[in-house]
Parts: C-alpha cells; structure tokens; sequence
C-alpha cells in the first residue's frame, strides 16, 4: 500500500500508527467496549479475507486517521470562503485542497468535494443540469427549498415546472447503476428514464443503438458510467451523440476514477476532457475515504456549488480533509504503477477463469472487474456468492445482461481487483485466486426448498473443500499483510 511501513519486527518500537490506533481503542473502550471490539473485529476480518468486492478498497492509514478529529464537529454550509458559518477557516483550508489536488489530478476546470456518496454527487449533478435548465425563478415558483422535504404532489408541480425533462443511461442488468435513473432512486421520479443496454450476442456497449436511443428519446442528459461492466466505454464517442441530440454528457466514473486518476484511462477513455460533468466515490479505484465529488466545465460550477443546502446536508470537513490526503496520495507516481496493477491483475483473474471453463460477461476484462456468469455450473449468483463466503472469498452476486433470475438472485458475480491489487497481489496470485473460485463454483452443488422444488438460495458446499480454499487463501493473504505497520496487539 502507499506509504505502508515495513510490518513490525516483534520487540520493535511500535510505528506511529499502531502507537494511534492502539490509543484510540482504548479511549473508545472506556466509553462503548463493544464498539471498540468490533473495530478490532473488522481489521481482522479484513486480514483474514479475499476481497474481491470491485467497488471496495483499503484506504492508507493516513486517510483513515484524517477522519477521525474534530472536523467532525464543525458546520460548514456554504463553500470555501463563503460559508453559512463563523468559523470555517480550516475547514476552508482543507476544501480548497481537496478541490485543487482534484483539478489537478483530473484535468478538471472546477472540482466540488462536499458530495457525501455517489448519489449525493449524482443528485448534485442533476440538479445542476436542470436549474440550469430553467433557473432560479421556476425552482422559486415550485416552492423547492430542500429535496428531502418534497412530496408527490410537489414532485408534480416540480417537474411541471421543468417540463418533462429525460434521461438515457445504461440499464440495470447491463451494468448501469440505480441513480442513472431508475424507480427505486430519486433520479427515477425527477426524470423520465430510457435505457440503452448491450449487444445481446458480445455483452458490448453498441454505439449505434446508443445512438438511436438518443435520437429517438432526445434525453436532456445523457449518462455514461456503470457499476458491472467490464470494458471501456469511448467517452469521446458518447459526446458525439450527446452533442447531436443536444444532450448533456454526465459520466458516473465511480467505479474507474482511480484508473483514470492513474492515467490507464486516457484519450477517449478519460471522461474528464469529453464530460460536461463527471462524478464519482472517492472510495473505490481511488481509495480515498467513503465520499463523493463533483467535477464538472465552467457552465455548470456554479450550480454544482449549491448541492449544499439543494440537495445535501451539511458538508463532513473531517471527510473533506481525508480526501486531500488520498488525492495527494493520487498524484504521487506511485499511484501510477497501483492503477496499472489493478487492470494487470484483472486480466490474469479473467484468464485464470476462462482458462478453468467459468463462463464470463463480454469473455473478459478491460478494467477492474470481471463478471461471472455461474449458470454454467448450475447456480445462481446467490448461491454462488454464499458459498465463496463459506470459503473465505468476499464478492457480490450481480445481474448479467438479460437475466433469467432476475436482480435479487441473479446469474452472476462480480468480482474485481482494486483491494487485493492495494495488499500487493500480483498476476500470478491471481490466477491462484482463479483457481480458488474455480474449485468453490464446480464443487457447490445447488439445494432445494423444503417443498423439493429447487431453490435459487440454498446450496451445498462440503465443509473440507471450503476449509482447503480457505487455509490456501490464508498463505497467500499472509504474503500480503493488511496495515503491516498496525498491531493491535
Ligand atoms: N454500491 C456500489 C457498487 O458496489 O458498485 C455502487 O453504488
């Protein structure tokens, strides 16, 4: 891991993070021992697993110990410099670090970093859009103060205010995400949504039809970005289309900005020089703390600056603070070589599957994840994802394109690279690690229902095969320690 001391000789002095995070748990013990058991109970956790989940990582532990200060205790509203409240001034500080590390690593005209999630950002950037839209006045005429306070009625009088404003993003089950405008989230009430999805025969993104989508629907924003796809997509292509159809490109690079930060992504593959506006996690492929950011061109910095109070409750300045320090990590070269081995190691993790006879989405990777379809060996993703859990591997179950089971029990698994790649795995471990998945998915045999019907949940998986992966995880996670530099004694 960046900045990572060497682990501790016994007898040694202890590093200042273990000195840190020692002092900590004891201060927390005095308060709610059961909470500090269960931090120590997380870390261990952590070390003892493979974790494949592609959408987490492990943060340095200067970015975990910046979170935990007196930051926290500060309001904030407003933006740097223009602030709801007295005494902002170092919180000021860390803002305007945040941003500028974020300008400069992504090549952005404005960065915004109060966004609290991923959809905090993503409802930022709608919001942005749209008030640019139709500007102050039809937002004053609907009565809007605060999106969590609006009803159904005023969600009416919201979007009669704005007309019948659309969004074109990629579908659920072909890798889209639930804030690009589907029921379940609030983007799915504010815009009327159309999906584009991939070609059923490669499991590729199809331009053209993404293109005739656009045509056909004529979508105010046109979304980009995805949570389960496994190749790139041609952002310079997307702007085309979005400028024939006078959309507005918004990339959702949540789960890549530390490939794009890395400079893997570039060309017509970074989104920053072909997005109107991008948003992202700062906690995934970037490995900062969990948060979000706004990145966006100069017609709409304005806007974006008022996500608080629009749409977001008062900024974390102690997260703020955390995601200078992980972008400062970012720009260091370092960071370079960890984005280029976390596709490397993507790559030998979908060779090690084919290569084995595990059916994948699209036949590989481009990025950071790779998605299993588990149908071939006669399980649902559930199933799947349940029994990998048995054996010590940490993934998700996921939708593959044209589902049969649907989202809650699924054909798939994701699976990505971003943590182990950060614990210092390497190719040929991950063709182990292939193997280990191979071995738990063609030994889990799927159950039935008490009824004798099969079940898509229940499943065998003998205990001595998921003991073997497990102590076979075990060498090789003891290769690589998590926070060599923390014992907690
Ligand atoms: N929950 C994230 C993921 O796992 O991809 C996306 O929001």
């Amino acid at each position: 891991m960046a900045a990572e001391p060497a682990p501790q000789p016994a007898g040694a002095s202890p590093t200042p993070e273990t000195t840190a995070y020692r002092a900590a748990l004891e201060v927390i013990r005095g308060v709610e021992p059961r909470v500090a058991d269960a931090v120590g109970a997380e870390l261990a956790d952590q070390r003892e697993s493979l974790k494949l989940i592609a959408s987490e990582n492990y943060a340095s532990p200067a970015v975990l110990l910046t979170m935990g200060n007196w930051f926290s205790d500060k309001y904030a509203e407003g933006t740097a410099g223009r602030r709801f409240y007295a005494g902002c001034r170092n919180v000021d500080t860390v803002e305007a670090l945040a941003a500028e590390h974020a300008r400069e690593l992504f090549g952005a005209r404005h960065a915004y970093v109060q966004p609290h999630s991923g959809i905090d950002a993503n409802l930022v950037a709608f919001w942005a859009v749209l008030a640019r839209r139709v500007e102050a006045p039809a937002l004053d005429r609907a009565g809007v103060r605060h999106v969590g306070d609006l009803g159904e009625a005023d969600w009416e009088r919201l979007r009669a205010a704005f007309g019948d404003q659309r969004m074109l993003g990629m579908s659920l089950d072909a890798g889209g995400h639930l804030t690009h405008g589907f029921r379940p989230n609030i983007s799915g009430k504010m815009f009327r949504q159309r999906s584009y999805g991939t070609d059923p025969r490669t499991g590729l993104l199809d331009y053209d039809a993404v293109r005739a989508a656009a045509r056909a629907f004529r979508p105010l924003i046109l979304i980009a970005g995805y949570s389960a796809y496994p190749r790139l997509v041609d952002f310079a292509r997307m702007r085309e289309i979005a400028e024939e159809v006078g959309a507005t490109l918004m990339v959702d690079m949540a789960h890549f900005a530390g490939l794009v930060a890395g400079g893997v992504l570039t060309g017509d593959f970074d989104p920053v020089p072909h997005a109107n506006i991008v948003t992202t996690t700062t906690h995934k492929s970037l490995r900062g703390p969990r948060g979000g950011m706004v990145l966006c061109d100069d017609t709409l910095a304005e806007q974006v600056d008022r996500g608080c109070p629009m749409v977001l409750g008062g900024p974390l300045p102690h997260v703020m603070a955390a995601k200078a320090v992980a972008l400062a990590e970012a720009r260091q070269p370092q960071f370079r070589d960890y984005a280029r081995r976390v596709v490397d190691n993507a790559r030998a993790l979908a060779e090690g599957l084919l290569r084995r006879g595990t059916r994948l989405v699209t036949g590989g990777t481009d990025n950071h994840l790779v998605l299993l379809d588990v149908s071939g060996h006669g399980l649902t993703g559930r199933q799947a994802e349940a029994a990998l859990l048995d054996a010590g591997i940490v993934t998700n179950r996921n939708a593959v394109p044209q589902d049969p089971n649907g989202a809650w029990y699924t054909s798939g698994v994701r699976v990505g690279t971003p943590a182990l790649t950060t614990r210092g795995f390497g190719t040929a471990e991950m063709d182990e690690v292939a193997g280990l998945i191979h071995t738990v998915l063609t030994s889990t045999t799927p159950g039935a229902a008490a009824s004798g019907a099969p079940s898509r949940a229940r499943y065998t998986l003998a205990e001595d095969t998921a003991g073997r992966v497990r102590s076979r995880a075990a060498e090789l996670l003891g290769r690589h320690p998590l926070y060599p530099g923390i014992d907690l004694g």
